[in-house]
């Protein structure tokens, strides 16, 4: 029987082990640490020669992963360092209380900070850079919750105002006001990275720090030894999102990245891992998957009681103990603590008989002491070749006391009453008048105090402010349309696809000699599918350290080329990751001046949907860019079924303010869309992006028609595309992507078999009529005296008196959108799940098909009137459709 490792790992002879240890000790002792490792690997690799399970270490021991003697002095002026951090956790906890005792209910965090602060203010005093020469300096992604900390340091360096502060939460009053959380929508000068939906912090780091060494490797930055920072907490990490690319930061070596996990062992309900230790869980996560990991455990009064013990016994102790009563040894104090956890072993006893209660209370976590925190990050920036997670230990609500130290309810505390303030002012030694406390005074030293002339020095040595956003004017002109002249002209009889076509717009782009470069073109494993391995040899799919194999294709034309300066990402099968570099490459204009332009290429069922979450925060951060969902419609891909066929991707993406969605039908429109948006996002400089739908049908492209304002009816959301040849029109018909030629067959069934002209407008955005709608509609309420404005959806097709039938790829509230305005809707779409099928069978069991639409056309002719009902439901079972066949939304 296999013994367990507990079994293995017990020792059956002391003595010997004794033996060997002294031998080890002697190596260190007198070859030093490099000969020590290379022995023990030796020894290791021996071992596993005769079959022997070496347990793997992925753990260090529980003390802090830099010795005392290789501690650098603190460089700054600790005592007014912590006057001034002291003054900044004051008015963090006046901001969110004031708030909450004037607006109960209002919200806001106090107890995240509060662990946070001395990690920060080291942050921010000696390590995060503001600038590199003319470029922009460090990235820092914060905590979101810990945003008051952040703001009550801009207070001090006179970034923000009182007002500011009074207004936390307050963004709708006549003062300015300050956001809860870090989004560059609303505070534009300010933040450059939304991080408070948990999880999208480290995997958008991660992403924008492999994004800076591309632009460096492709020539588009100079390099420098820019870093970003992360701040997450502990119970962050457990989103998949915080460690599903974690191997990519290493494989990528990433030495420009640095996590800086709060390990305040709590999230919002309780302990993150009560029965077991979150900072070791994590540690043998960031080593296993190739990071270095620093860990920050005890702050420098435990030193001395490390050196006192020669029976081993503390580290042991500490090890013993799980996080749930590490929670206790912080909220019950320090006769608790001297009982608990020094009393188990009387040595230990012993090691603090010297001590009050009150000292072994103020026992002192690293994450809370300056120099130790300092070592961390230079160490930090030392490293080179891996990225480096900072593993702090800290407090939840360090310094609240009775008012949440350590409590569970801490991270939900707002405001602190009288007593609480007056404890949080003395715990840190802050001199406030019993009336300053009383009126929760923010407080600001002078202008000219040693505080504030120091915090300025301190910034401006580091090169200025943090966080600051501060976009460069884009330089970028748009191209003339005349550039995609090929997706103009049509595919002149040949069968193509819209994915085709869209490939051809971005081969364009690429060609160009000023845009050109600035093309990210971003694909999760599916460029074959979509038919873009011809760029793989003439761009190169970017691999930081080239290609270091003949590839297996190399004798085709079109190779699978890698190159260090290969411009497109190939992202492997992960949208997320996918969408992190589309953020990196659609903020890279705002974040470090170069306006690169991502269009993100992917399978559409996987995109808003699975990853909607980090759409919201592109959008949040002004990104710019192009999102491309392949092998859409719910009916158009065939075969794939239930998971794979999207029909709701543009409900999804219509909830985005920003988002702007297509459902294009032909090349010429994706040619008209795509040159447009440049213009508008890089030459205008307007802060929204794209979401269009390309589809896998082949069909012939047509050329563009030479209608007036057709552009502009492309743009907005709709043009007529074909009128009635059958006389005048007596019913409409609307139809979006390749669902338009559905309506088109329908025109001619129309016309042949019932003689009833239709005319067929081509539906490009239901969305944006609609929003344009809107923004009419508001317009004319609020403006009764004044002529009324006409939206474009009813200047364009004026108020049709005839029914008209809409017809999409997508579910039918994405056409039903514009009823509004249009009354005589009927919307036909794909509500249901998909099938298995072709398309012929998807379209009739979904009823868009030709037959469908036009048996719904005769039908609604009927309701209004203007067509036999008896004709009509004949017509119904002529065109082959089953009345009573069950509803594809139900089934
Ligand atoms: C995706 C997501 N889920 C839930 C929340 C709500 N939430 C905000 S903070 C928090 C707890 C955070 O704990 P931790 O990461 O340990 O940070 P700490 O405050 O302890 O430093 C939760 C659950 C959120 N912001 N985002
Ligand atoms: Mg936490």
């Amino acid at each position: 029987m296999l013994k367990t490792k507990e079994e293995r790992l017990t020792d059956l002879h002391p003595e010997e082990t004794t033996e060997w240890l002294e031998a080890l000790d002697q190596v260190v002792d007198k070859a030093g640490p490099d000969r020590t490792a290379y022995l023990l690997s030796r020894l290791l690799e021996r071992a596993s020669h005769f079959g022997v399970a070496v347990p793997s270490q992925i753990n260090t021991p529980y003390v802090n992963s830099i010795p005392v003697y290789d501690e650098m002095p603190y460089p700054g002026d600790r005592a007014l360092e912590r006057r001034i951090k002291s003054i900044i956790r004051w008015n963090a906890a006046a901001m969110v209380t004031r708030a909450n005792k004037y607006d109960s209910g209002i919200g806001g965090h106090i107890s995240t900070f509060a662990s946070l602060a001395t990690i920060s203010e080291v942050g921010f005093n000696h390590i995060f850079r503001g600038s590199y020469g003319d470029q922009p300096g460090d990235l820092v992604y914060y905590q979101g919750h810990a945003s008051p900390g952040v703001y009550s340091r801009a207070f001090l360096e006179g970034r923000l105002t009182e007002d500011h502060l009074l207004n936390f939460r307050h963004e709708l009053r006549d003062k300015p006001g300050l956001s809860s959380y870090p989004h560059p929508w609303l505070m534009p000068d300010f933040w450059q990275f939304p991080t408070v939906s948990m999880g999208l912090g480290p995997i958008n780091s991660i992403y924008n720090a492999r994004f800076l060494r591309y632009l460096e490797n492709r020539g588009l930055l100079p390099p420098t030894d820019r870093k970003i920072f992360a701040f997450l907490g502990d119970g962050e990490m457990d989103e998949p999102e915080s460690t599903g690319a974690l191997h990519v930061a290493a494989r990528e070596k990433l030495d420009n990245l640095c996590f800086i996990i709060n390990c305040n062992l709590q999230r919002l309900d309780g302990p993150v891992r009560g029965n077991g230790s979150v900072i070791q869980e994590l540690e043998g996560v960031f080593r296993g998957a190739g990071w270095n990991v620093l860990k920050v455990l005890w702050g420098s009064d435990w030193d001395e009681l490390f050196a006192r013990d020669t029976s081993g016994l503390l580290l042991k102790r500490m090890e013993e103990c799980v996080d749930g009563e590490y929670q206790n040894f912080k909220a019950r104090g320090g006769a608790y603590v001297r009982q608990e956890f020094f009393g188990k072993y009387p040595e230990l006893l012993e090691l603090v008989k010297d001590k009050t209660d009150e000292q072994i209370g103020q026992l002192r976590r690293g994450g809370h002491d300056p120099v130790k925190v300092y070592n961390a990050f230079k160490r930090a920036l030392e490293i080179k070749g891996q990225p480096t997670v900072i593993l702090f230990k800290t407090v939840k609500g360090y310094g609240l006391g009775e008012a949440g130290e350590g409590k569970n309810m801490t991270h939900g505390q707002k405001k602190l009453n009288e007593e609480e303030l007056v404890y949080l002012a003395k715990r840190f030694n802050l001199e406030l008048t019993p009336e300053q406390v009383h009126d929760i005074a923010f407080v600001k030293p002078a202008e000219n105090s040693p505080e504030i002339q120091y915090i300025k020095a301190r910034r401006h040595a580091l090169g200025g402010d943090i966080p600051s956003r501060s976009p460069k004017p884009i330089e970028i002109k748009a191209p003339t349309i005349e550039v995609f002249a090929e997706s103009l002209g049509g595919s002149r009889g040949r069968e193509a696809s819209t994915t085709a076509a869209f490939v051809a717009v971005l081969k364009s782009l690429l060609k160009l000699p000023d845009i050109g470069k600035f093309i990210v073109p971003i694909i999760p494993d599916e460029a074959r599918t979509f038919g873009m391995e011809s760029l793989f040899r003439e761009r190169g799919i970017y691999a930081s350290g080239g290609q270091l194999y003949k590839p297996v294709d190399s004798d085709v034309l079109m190779y699978y080329k890698e190159a260090q300066n290969g411009q497109i990402l190939e992202e492997g099968i992960t949208e997320a990751g996918g969408l992190a570099s589309f953020t990196a490459a659609g903020t890279a204009y705002a974040n470090v001046g170069v306006p690169t332009i991502p269009f993100f290429i992917y399978y559409s069922m996987f995109g808003f949907q699975r990853i909607g979450d980090m759409v919201w925060a592109f959008a949040d951060s002004r990104g710019k860019g192009f999102l491309v969902g392949g092998t859409s419609g719910r009916t158009t891909l065939p075969g794939e079924g239930l998971q794979h066929d999207d029909g709701h991707s543009h409900v999804l993406s219509s909830v985005i303010p920003t988002c702007k969605s297509y459902d294009p039908a032909f090349a010429y429109e994706i040619a008209v869309i795509v040159q447009d948006g440049i213009r508008r996002m890089y030459e205008n400089g307007e802060d929204h992006f794209y979401y269009l739908t390309v589809c896998n049908e082949n069909y012939v492209q047509p050329p563009m028609p030479p209608t007036p304002n057709i552009s502009e009816g492309i743009l907005r959301g709709l043009y007529l595309y074909q009128a009635s040849q059958a006389g005048p029109s007596h019913v409409t018909l609307f139809g979006s992507g390749p669902i338009l030629n559905e309506a088109l067959k329908a025109q001619k069934i129309l016309a042949d078999r019932y003689q009833i002209g239709a005319d067929v407008w081509s539906v490009t955005s239901f969305t944006e009529l609609r929003r344009d709608a809107l923004v009419t509609d508001r317009w004319n309420r609020l403006h009764p005296n004044e002529p009324q404005r006409k939206p474009y959806i009813v200047e364009t097709v004026g108020h049709l008196d005839m029914p008209i039938i809409a017809a999409t790829d997508y579910m039918k509230i994405v056409a039903d959108q514009i009823t509004p305005w249009v009354p005589g809707l009927t919307a036909l779409g794909t509500d249901g799940f998909g099938r298995s099928e072709n398309r012929e069978h998807l379209r009739r069991f979904f009823e868009v098909d030709a037959a469908s639409i036009a048996a719904a056309a005769l039908s609604r002719l009927a309701s209004w009137k203007r067509y036999d009902t008896a004709r009509a439901q004949k017509a119904i079972l002529d065109l082959g459709l089953d009345p009573d066949s069950i509803d594809p939304s139900l089934a």
